[in-house]
This record gives structure tokens, sequence and C-alpha cells, in this order.
């Protein structure tokens, strides 16, 4: 029953932000998709693919998926980081998608099938002062959501993480270079917790509230946050410090009772041991294209499990409608999932990239359609080619480069 690939070929697009799409043919005919997107690096790993790696999987079986990324990930001798690991994790999601296509079924149904009746989500509520952040909660209750995360502007600051004067906020902006902000610590550090305040007393108990604060503090910061909004029972609040000071994390942990989210900038299982097997976290949030598709995401998963810790995937703007598929057949199919982050798409998004997996009332369901169930529209991909973009540049007061 071998089949074998006959073509591997990168595609670059920007329908309204970049992505980098993998699209793998059988000599079968079958087709697998799988996206290979890191945020403001786009070229770095389409050239990964293009030049070094398509070559490769030339006359490969499709079928030997484990196979293909032990020669990918040891054979290149050059191992992790995320150019590297988003262009296995590309392959890795295509040859699933080629799997299930072969057997027509549904990827989650090749992981084992359903846990769970659907996958619980959580949006993103921005407001540049607290009236119009509950407004913007106000809008994802409307729409069925049960967890939300929560991010608002802070006097004194005229650009912050997560926050935008658009509705439709999108961190890279599409420019020659990176825009910059400022970024005072202690006037966040004052401000979070009447922001959470507020919307706690306004959602009541019921509702589940997220905080991202996207690795900016120092370890004794992060505690005093994580002590400060304990009253306000976040489900989690993520990326306190810099990921790379993974002991800071104990520092936070014994500070407080607050659950702690980290890892999205994280590539592989070796990232995530630590802080997985010291119980430094509750949810590890490595997104299936940047920590190497569906088999090694399910690495981190199994390691997780064991040690009380729930999967939490990325899921910004930047994953494409491709490897959110891939999260949501995970979703579906892994016992200790606990929540996927569903930014959702611009209207071009969906069109360029038509998808069996569907949104409604707070949750994500797959589909049924063999494979991931993902389609590409390539003329809607090449009439909007790759526009240079980058994610902001953080700078502390003092000018001095802080974390983004
Ligand atoms: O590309 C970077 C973004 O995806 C990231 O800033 C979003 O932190 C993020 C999140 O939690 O979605
Ligand atoms: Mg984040």
């Amino acid at each position: 029953m071998s089949d074998r690939i006959v073509k591997a070929e990168v595609l670059v697009s920007s329908p309204t932000r970049n992505f980098v799409t993998l699209r793998i043919t059988t000599a079968d005919g079958i087709v697998g998709l799988g996206d290979a997107t890191v945020n403001g690096r786009e070229l770095a790993v389409a050239s990964y693919l293009a030049d070094h790696v398509a070559p490769l999987l030339v006359d490969l079986d499709p079928g030997r998926i484990e196979d293909i990324w032990q020669y990918l990930y040891r054979g290149a001798y050059w191992r992790r980081g995320p150019v590297t690991m988003a262009a296995i994790g590309a392959i890795d999601m295509a040859l699933w998608d080629i799997l299930g296509k072969r057997a027509n079924l549904p990827v989650y149904q090749l992981l084992g099938g359903r846990v769970r009746d659907a996958v619980p989500t959580y949006g993103h509520a921005f407001g540049w002062d607290i009236p119009a952040l509950l407004d913007a909660v106000d809008a994802h209750l409307a729409k069925g959501a049960k967890h939300i995360r929560v991010q608002s502007g802070v006097p004194g600051l005229d650009k912050v993480y997560g926050v935008s004067k658009d509705p439709n906020y999108e961190p890279a902006g599409r420019a020659a270079r990176p825009s910059e902000e400022r970024f005072d610590a202690d006037a966040y550090i004052r401000h979070v917790p009447k922001v959470l305040a507020a919307v706690r007393e306004k959602v009541g108990d019921d509702v589940h509230l997220l905080h991202d604060a996207h690795h900016r503090l120092t370890p004794t910061q992060a505690a005093r946050l994580a002590k400060s909004v304990e009253p306000f029972n976040l489900f989690w609040l993520e990326d306190v410090t810099p990921a790379e000071d993974q002991e800071a994390m104990r520092f936070v942990r014994n500070a407080s009772t607050t659950p702690l989210a980290i890892g999205e900038v994280f590539n592989t299982i070796w990232d995530c041991q630590y802080l997985i097997e010291n119980r430094l976290i509750d949810y590890i949030r490595t997104a299936v294209v940047h920590a190497g598709g569906i088999s090694h995401s399910r690495k981190i998963y199994a390691l997780a499990e064991v040690h009380g810790v729930k999967a939490g995937p990325h899921g910004p703007s930047d994953i494409s409608p491709i490897a959110l598929a891939a999260s949501i057949h995970m979703g579906a199919s892994t016992h200790n999932f606990g929540i996927q982050e569903y930014m959702g798409y611009a209207d071009l998004v969906h069109e360029a990239f038509p998808h069996a997996w569907s949104y409604d009332d707070g949750v994500l369901q797959p589909g049924d359609a063999p494979g991931l169930g993902v389609d590409i529209d390539e003329g809607l991909l090449s009439a909007h080619p790759y526009t240079t973009a980058y994610l902001p540049v953080a700078r502390r007061m003092d000018g001095s480069v802080l974390d983004w």
C-alpha cells in the first residue's frame, strides 16, 4: 500500500497577512497541506523548505511519517529553533493530511478518535480603556464565549501588546521595519488588577478569564502580578517572564496560585521538559506548526499528561487555518487538551483556505472531511503576494530593548 512523494511546493502569500504553505503531492495524486508560517521570518522557512528539504522528500513513502520526521530532524544535524521546526511541522501536518485522505478518515480518527464533544476555545477581547474592553467582552459573550482573553491599554503608554485602536488586531505591521513601543512595567502591574476586577465584576463567576503578559516582566514583577490577580480567579496568566529563564517560573509559582501558561515560542519537547516535569506550569502553549507538527506535539502532550499539565495551544492569526485544523484534530482526540486559542481570521483568509473545521458558540469542531479538511484557493493566494511585515520591537522607558 505504499505511495511515493512526487512534489513538494512552497506557496508564500499574503491574504491580509503572510502565510507559508507547503503542498505535497504523491504519485497516487493525493495532496497534503501544511502550514510553515513563522511571523516576521516567513522567507527563512520558505527557503529552508524549498532549497533544502523539498528535494529530499521526492521519492519517499508519505506513509512513513515518523521516519521522515526523524530523518529531517536528526538527519540535518542542525536542529531545533522555529525555522527548522516549522519546516518539519509543515511536512508532518501534510503527511498526516495525506494519510487521512488515503484512509478516507479525518485525522482525529487516526489519532485515536474523539475524547470530547467539542474543542473549547478562547478568543481575544481588548479595549483601549476599561469601558471599551467591557464592550468587547460583551461581543464575545453574545457569540457564546465561555473563555475570554482580556487585554487593555495602560494609562501613560501609547501602544500596548494585545490592544489596537483598530477593531481587527494584527500585531505584525506591513512595513519595511518593525514598529517600536515603550513599556513601563510598574504602570502595567498597577493597572492590570483594576482591569481584571472590572471584567470579573461584569461577567460574574461563570466566565473564564485569561491574560497574556507577553514575556515582559522580571521574576519579581511577575510574582507580584500573579499574586495580585488571585482574587479574579484567572483561567491562566500567560508568558509572565521571558521563556528562556525557566527557573523564573518556580519563583512565580511559589508566590501564587494563579494558573500559569507558557510555551508559544517553544519548538521541541526539550524546551518544555523542565517546566512540565517540575510542574511549574498548568498549560503548555506550543503551536503544532512551531513544534514539529502533530507527531512531535503528541509527544509533548503525552509528557504533559504524566505531570498533570494540559495543552493550551497557540492560535493567533499567524497560525494558518491548516495548522489550526491540525490543532483542532488533536484537541478532539487528546485527553489532556485544555483549550485552543482562536483569534479568528479576516474573511479573505477563510476564503483562501476553505476548511471543514467550524467555530460556533465558543467551541471548535474538526469536521469529518478526510485528512485535515483544509483546501487552498491557489488563485486567491497568488493574487495576494508576500508583503514585508514584522512584529513590533519593545523598549523600556529608558530606551533599552525589552522582550516584545
Ligand atoms: O506572532 C506572534 C503572535 O502570534 C503572538 O504575539 C500572539 O502572544 C500571542 C498569543 O498568545 O496569541
Ligand atoms: Mg501569547
